[in-house]
């Protein structure tokens, strides 16, 4: 074997073992709320979004969409709903659900009408999980009660699909199955001790907001925000989607800088994941919060254990492919970057600058090494460059793509450069460099190949 050769071999056996994972799972901005639904093997994460200017009370416009076939690195879908969607509404985009049924994507969300001047239940619908979405009825589903926050929907193994809401009640509703109307009453579920705890500094059970409803073997799940402010995650199970109950106990104790938090449980690949939020991320607290993962096992009795937050998170369950586009908002760790959307390219990563960075984890680079990294960008500005860096921040540089003005923040061009040759598992560093302290460029996406197809 070469010298070259066994430099390769030891960097494929310890670079794919280094790796830690990180909370909170989206860095670029504040993502509350987290609904993650499983569609075609792909995890999808529906989230509110905290403004990054808010201080002292929530400030909430639009939701946000985030995907994952890895758990580990998140692809910004941007924003394809907003309180704006909803003529009638007139603020207030909280935490809402997004499911599919028959061929299209309904997205649940509470609003506060421009009519009654209170929270009620709007629905949108899409043909993909990702939208455009559109005002499904063209009215609140849901404007009768007090307290209409937190839609959930559930669908049971018979196809009846129910609708939970609500705080400082539990309700529930029967939806048809075209999904944007009901039959029968509103129902107000009885809160009673046995069936959600007596936790709470004010009411008369421990139940708060935030239901997430869903079936594991047995039991009916529901979940919930409780105890009063700060919040824990409780949850109750039954036989039935509508009851009774019997309380459980707390899954996730007060924790993570964020007086609320907000549960989502998926199971992916053979693993269950549970969802929340916290204030973790820098400048994060009460009203900048954004969407955790935690990896867990139930107990054989179907009971959940207490689950903590981690700044780890959780592991990858594939490999991703650098050989095929991906894009640049496909991250698992990043620092000083926004993302933004426009209709030339879609979402892209945004406000780089010098010594911001990406983290990309778990690439798989095959036995047959890459010869050529290229990159989608746009700039107004002389001189950038993108070091490639294996393993760590300050790994070994496996190319430098040199970049100068495109003509314009919109004018995209892709430019290349040749590698140091790499195999196995790596995670992947680009670190942005600049001499100045101004943005330098705007980023669409990137590839490895092992052709050089002249675009150097
Ligand atoms: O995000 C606004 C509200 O805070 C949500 O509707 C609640 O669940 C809590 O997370």
């Amino acid at each position: 074997m070469t010298y070259k050769k066994l430099i390769l071999v030891i960097y494929a056996i310890i670079g794919g073992q280094i790796g830690i994972a990180q909370n909170p799972i989206v860095q670029t901005c504040y993502t509350p709320d987290p609904a993650p639904i499983v569609y075609d093997n792909q995890v999808y994460v529906y989230t509110g979004h905290d403004e990054d200017r808010a201080t002292s009370r929530f400030e909430m416009n639009d939701w946000r969409v985030y995907s994952s076939t890895d758990m580990v690195n998140w692809t910004d879908h941007g924003s394809p709903l907003s309180y704006k969607t909803f003529s009638w509404a007139k603020g207030d985009a909280w935490a809402g659900h997004c499911i599919y049924r028959n061929g299209k994507f309904y997205w649940y969300v509470p609003l506060v009408s421009k009519e009654t001047n209170m929270h009620s239940i709007g629905v949108a619908v899409s043909d993909t999980p990702t939208g455009p979405f559109v005002d499904a009825l063209n009215r609140p589903l849901i404007g009768k009660t007090i307290g209409e926050i937190d839609p959930n929907v559930f669908i049971d193994d018979d196809g009846q699909a129910y609708l939970y809401w609500g705080n400082p009640d539990l309700w529930y509703v029967k939806l048809n199955e075209d999904m944007i109307s009901y039959e029968g009453d509103l129902v107000k579920v009885k809160l009673t001790k046995e069936g959600f705890g007596a936790d709470h500094p004010s009411r008369f059970t421990s139940y708060e907001e935030g239901p997430w409803m869903y079936k594991h073997g047995a039991f009916y799940y529901m979940v919930y925000a409780a105890g009063g402010v700060p919040e824990n995650i409780s949850y109750s199970t039954s036989y039935s989607p509508t009851g009774p109950w019997t309380y459980r106990g707390i899954i996730m104790p007060v924790q993570g800088n964020s007086f609320t938090i907000h549960p989502g449980i998926i199971e992916f690949m053979g693993n269950n994941y549970f969802f929340y939020h916290n204030g973790d991320l820098p400048g994060g607290g009460g009203f900048t919060r954004s969407t955790c993962v935690e990896q867990f096992y139930y107990n054989t009795d179907g009971t959940i254990p207490t689950i903590n937050m981690t700044k780890e998170g959780v592991d990858a369950v594939s490999t991703l492919n650098p050989y095929q586009r991906v894009e640049a908002e496909t991250i698992a760790w990043s620092e000083g970057l926004k993302t933004n959307e426009n209709s030339q390219v879609g979402v892209y990563v945004t406000d780089i600058h010098d010594g911001d960075y990406i983290k990309i984890r778990n690439l798989d680079f095959g036995n047959n090494a890459p010869v050529i990294f290229e990159a989608a960008v746009a700039s107004n500005i002389a001189k950038a460059c993108i070091e490639l860096r294996l393993d760590r921040k300050d790994g070994l540089v496996l190319g430098t793509l040199s970049l100068c003005s495109t003509g314009g923040w919109n004018k995209w061009k892709v430019i290349s450069t040749k590698v140091q040759q790499v195999i196995g598992r790596h995670d992947l560093f680009l670190i942005f460099r600049g001499d100045t302290d101004d943005a330098l460029f705007n980023f669409d996406y990137w590839k490895f190949s092992h052709e050089n197809n002249e675009k150097i």
